[in-house]
C-alpha cells in the first residue's frame, strides 16, 4: 500500500485562502461538441479524438473552423471575480489532443498559426486576469500528448490499446514540453500555477524536469499533484471526488458542473446551485480549493446552465463570503448529518444549513456561545447552550419562523473559545 510521506505545503496564503477557482477547458474538442460524423462520444468529450479513434490528420483539420467570435476573456474573467466570487482561473494552454491554445513558437499547431483566427487566447486571458488583479493559472498536459508521435496516448477513456514503450517520450518532453512550459512562464506574465495532469508512466526525472523549469523561470508558481511522482506543491484530489474527512496539507478537487469537462451538446446532467455550494462548504470544511470547470462552446460562448449555476453560487459566496474563503480546514464533527456543513475561523463556528428547520441541534458542541446571527444580514438568532438529558453538551438555535422553509444559508455562532469543541461520542 502506497504511503504518504509528506504534506503538501504550498507555503502561499492565496492558495489556503482562495478556496474557490475556475477551471476551464476549450480546445479544438469544443467545436466537436461530443460527435465526430454522426457518432456520439459515450466519453468525457475532451478525450474524443482518442476515444473515437480520430486520425491526426482528420482533426487537425478542426483548426479551420476555429472562429471564437463570442469569446469575450475581459468579460469572463471580471464575471467569474464579482460575480461567481473566484479567486483564480485554470486554463487550458495544451490538452491531450495536443493543440495549443496561444501563439507557440514550438509548434504551429496553435490558434494564432494554424487558425483563421489568429488569436493567442492566453494572451487574452493573462491580460483579463492583470486587469482585474485574479490570479491566473495554466493547465498543461505534461504526459499525453495525441498530435504528437512520441507523446503518450491512455486508453482511459475508450481509446486503442497505443504502445507507449515504443515511444521516444523523452525527446517529446525535450521538444515540446519544456520548451512550451518556457513560452507559457516566459511571455504570460505571473502565472499562478501549472496544472499538470495524466503523469502515467513519467519518470521522476522527467516530472522534475518540468518542475526544475518551471521554478527556473517563476519560482513561485505551484505545481499541481499530477505532475507525478509526488513532486506537486499541493494535491490534486480525484476528479469530483472528495476527502471523507479534513485533510492535512494543501490540495484541491478539480471538479464540474455536469459529467464532461469540454463542452458537449448532449451533456445535460447539470448539478443544482444548493450541491455545488454544499461541496463547495464540505471542500471547504475540510482544507481544500474547489477547482469548478466551465466548457466553453466552439465560438466561446459560455452554457447558459453554466451561468445560471455559477450565478446563484456567486450569490450565495457574497453574502457568505467569510464563512468560506480564508478559512482552514474544521475539526470533524462526529456525527453523519445531511442538514449542515461547518466551517470556522478563529472564535466563529459557521453553519451551512442545507435543509429546511425550525432549530439547529448541534450536538456535541461544547462551545460556549457568545452570539448568534444569520451571516447574510446579521439578524440576531435566539440560542441556547445546553446539556442533552444523556449528559451531552448541546447548542440550540432556533430558527425564524420565515425562514422554516429556507435551504441553503448559513448562520454563524460566535464562540469564546478560539476554535469549535466538538466532543467525542461517548454514548
Ligand atoms: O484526462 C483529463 C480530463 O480530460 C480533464 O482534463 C481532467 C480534469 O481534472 N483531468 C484528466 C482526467 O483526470
Amino acid at each position: 500500500m502506497a504511503m504518504i510521506d509528506r504534506i503538501p505545503d504550498t507555503k502561499q496564503e492565496w492558495f489556503k485562502d482562495a478556496k474557490y477557482g475556475l477551471f476551464i477547458h476549450w480546445g479544438l474538442y469544443s467545436i466537436l461538441a461530443g460527435e465526430y460524423k454522426g457518432k456520439q462520444t459515450k466519453h468525457i468529450s475532451e478525450w474524443i479524438m482518442n476515444s473515437l479513434d480520430i486520425p491526426v490528420e482528420e482533426y487537425e483539420k478542426l483548426t479551420d473552423e476555429f472562429n471564437p467570435d463570442q469569446f469575450d476573456a475581459d468579460a469572463l474573467v471580471k464575471m467569474a471575480k464579482e460575480e461567481w466570487g473566484m479567486k483564480y482561473i485554470v486554463f487550458t494552454a495544451k490538452h491531450h489532443e495536443g493543440f495549443a491554445m496561444y501563439h507557440s513558437e514550438n509548434s504551429k499547431y496553435n490558434t494564432v498559426d494554424a487558425t483563421a483566427c489568429h488569436r493567442d487566447i492566453v494572451k487574452e486571458l493573462a491580460d483579463a486576469c492583470k486587469k482585474y488583479d485574479m490570479k491566473f493559472g495554466l493547465y498543461y498536459s505534461q504526459s499525453q500528448d495525441w498530435h504528437d508521435p512520441n507523446g503518450f496516448v491512455s486508453k482511459a477513456n475508450g481509446g486503442k490499446e497505443t504502445d507507449n514503450q515504443s515511444k521516444d517520450f523523452q525527446s517529446y518532453v525535450d521538444h515540446k514540453v519544456i520548451p512550451q512550459l518556457r513560452e507559457l512562464l516566459t511571455n504570460y506574465g505571473e502565472i499562478c500555477l501549472i496544472w499538470f495532469d495524466t503523469p502515467m508512466d513519467m519518470t521522476k526525472e522527467q516530472s522534475q524536469q518540468c518542475v526544475d523549469v518551471v521554478k527556473e523561470l517563476q519560482p513561485n508558481c505551484l505545481i499541481s499533484g499530477r505532475i507525478g511522482n509526488q513532486l506537486g506543491d499541493y494535491m490534486t484530489i480525484g476528479d469530483n471526488y472528495m476527502p471523507r474527512l479534513p485533510l492535512e496539507g494543501d490540495w484541491e478537487v478539480p471538479a464540474t458542473l455536469n459529467d464532461t469537462w469540454g463542452y458537449s451538446k448532449f451533456d445535460q446532467s447539470w448539478k443544482t446551485p444548493e450541491e455545488i455550494i454544499k461541496i463547495l462548504v464540505k471542500i471547504a470544511s475540510r482544507g481544500g480549493n474547489y477547482l469548478l470547470n466551465i466548457g466553453p462552446r466552439a465560438d466561446g460562448s459560455v452554457p447558459q446552465e453554466s451561468l445560471d449555476i455559477l450565478g446563484e453560487v456567486g450569490n450565495y459566496m457574497r453574502e457568505n463570503g467569510e464563512s468560506i474563503y480564508g478559512t482552514r480546514k474544521a475539526p470533524s464533527y462526529p456525527y453523519e448529518i445531511d442538514w449542515a456543513e461547518f466551517t470556522c475561523r478563529d472564535h466563529k463556528l459557521y453553519v451551512h444549513v442545507f435543509e429546511p428547520r425550525k432549530k439547529l441541534e448541534i450536538l456535541n458542541c461544547s462551545n460556549e456561545v457568545k452570539d448568534a446571527y444569520l451571516l447574510s444580514n446579521g439578524q440576531k438568532l435566539k440560542y441556547v447552550c445546553d446539556e442533552s438529558c444523556e449528559g451531552d453538551a448541546v447548542v440550540i438555535v432556533d430558527i425564524p419562523e420565515e425562514l422554516h422553509d429556507a435551504k441553503t444559508y448559513c448562520v454563524c455562532l460566535e464562540l469564546k473559545e478560539e476554535a469549535p469543541i466538538f466532543d467525542p461520542i461517548r454514548g
